[in-house]
């Protein structure tokens, strides 16, 4: 099964946001999902397993902040939990530095190269790279065609010895950021151990970066471990996260073994390099730009809910009274569905509301208690009606006026109600789905 780990994760959390009800059965669903989401991702099934847990644990124990609803509770310990698998963010010091890189062959040292260097130049600072892949014929080549694309400085000496190599560039080159291709090998073996111990004595890197394809997954962190064996490893940096299935078990391995994730490559081009935030990350794998607006999508598909509640039952409250003018206003030309509906009876003044007395009510619903938005009897209170008015800076009148068109509204839906053929009809319909008519 090639499960794709953004949808898998979405599909798992839409197991919670897409519940009826939310029990432990739904939580079962969700953990299910996500184990298969990240397990075919080449996850460690021992983390899956541990992560999992705990995200059942709390989802069960857990108490609800009195404004959070489940759903969201439970869709933020799952969002914490994949963070946190992934370790912190990385901050990239925009100043002069040395960077060593190095990794085995096509792991995608020299593309990232050529990134790197318009990385830094995008930030202002004068980069320039060696040439320190001295076995491989074509490498030299590749990185001066690079170096020329992303117009960086670019240093060569051909075959010569990498630490002599390595010094003379830095004489040479005059740059703020110098950045040293190193070769790779078919395996990491003793000769490459030498090599880059010769290479970082001499170079005296401020940063090291290992660079792996996400291919390998879960072998990555067994990679960057035997690597830092031989000289410090200050960043991991994971390539080919776009075509690659196995990218979450690249991520969680290097975290889980103790390096941390510098950037990731997301294609092949000097412009697809990410630095690395676990949060961001994570974000837009569960298909959001940020919790926010993730906790904003888990309240309007409640109060979808809660609304075909009321259109269903013909039991109004304040609360879905205002959710209904709210989503009235993104569909637009409400009257013109209505009218498709054979429901011609509709208040003018209703469907005509502006914008501005729009705000004006729904100040007016959020200076009700909670008893009034839940009871709309209280409301009729004379007094009450003067001090929710005086709450929300309106009109008595206007206040006069959102009660009875909340009356309309109640007694239309009323109607609809005893008229099961129409409110068929009307259920039917996918309200968001109407924004274009
Ligand atoms: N799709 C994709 N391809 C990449 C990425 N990084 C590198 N490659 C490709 O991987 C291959 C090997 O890259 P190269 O930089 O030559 O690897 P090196 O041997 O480690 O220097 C090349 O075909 C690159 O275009 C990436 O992030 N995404
Ligand atoms: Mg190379």
């Amino acid at each position: 099964m090639n499960l794709d780990l953004g949808s898998g994760v979405r599909s798992a959390i839409s197991k919670i946001t897409g519940a009826g009800v939310v029990d432990e059965k739904a939580i079962n669903d969700l953990v299910i999902e996500l184990q298969r989401a990240l397990i075919s991702s080449d996850v460690n099934v021992k983390l899956v397993f541990e992560i999992t847990e705990k995200i059942k644990e709390k989802a069960l124990k857990e108490k609800n902040h009195p404004s959070i609803t489940l759903r969201e509770k439970i869709v933020k310990i799952v969002y914490d939990e994949l963070v946190s698998m992934l370790g912190e963010k990385y901050e990239p010091s925009i100043q002069k530095k040395k960077i060593l890189v190095f990794g085995l062959n096509a792991s995608g040292k020299t593309t990232t190269i050529a990134k790197l260097a318009k990385f830094y130049l995008k930030r202002g600072l004068k980069t320039g790279v060696i040439a320190g892949d001295i076995h491989r014929p074509a490498a030299i080549e590749q990185l001066k065609q690079l170096s020329e694309e992303v117009k960086c400085d670019f240093f060569e000496r051909g075959k010569l010895d990498p630490k002599a190599l390595a010094l003379e560039g830095l004489k040479t080159l005059k740059d703020d950021v110098v950045i040293f291709d190193s070769a790779g090998r078919s395996a990491f073996d003793d000769e490459l151990k030498k090599e880059l111990k010769d290479i970082y004595n001499a170079f005296n890197p401020d940063e090291t970066f290992l660079v792996v394809s996400a291919d390998i997954g879960q072998v990555a962190g067994k990679q960057a471990e035997e690597f830092s064996k031989t000289i410090p490893v200050s960043g991991v940096i994971i390539t080919k996260m776009d075509g690659s299935g196995k990218g979450g078990g690249a991520l969680t391995s290097t975290h889980s073994t103790g390096s941390r994730i510098a950037f990731i490559g997301t294609g092949e081009k000097p412009d697809d390099l990410e630095v690395f935030d676990s949060t961001k990350f994570i974000s837009r794998l569960v298909g959001y730009a940020d919790l926010e607006t993730l906790l904003e999508k888990v309240k309007e598909v409640t109060e979808e809910k809660e609304l075909t509640q009321a259109i269903e039952t013909g039991a109004w409250n304040y609360t879905t009274f205002m959710i209904q003018l709210k989503s009235m206003r993104k569909i637009g030309p409400m009257k013109k569905i209505m009218q498709l509906l054979g429901l011609y009876d509709i208040p003018e003044e209703f469907m005509d509301k502006s914008e501005d007395k729009l705000k004006k009510f729904e100040a007016a619903v959020s200076s009700m208690t909670e008893q009034e938005r839940k009871n709309p009897a209280f409301v009729k209170v004379k007094s009450r009606q003067e001090r929710i008015a005086r709450g929300a800076g309106i009109k008595p009148e206007e206040m006069r006026e959102l009660v009875t068109n909340f009356d309309r509204v109640e007694k239309m839906y009323k109607g609809l109600k005893k008229n099961k053929g129409m409110l068929k009809k009307f259920g039917n319909i996918d309200l968001s789905k109407l924004g274009g008519l």
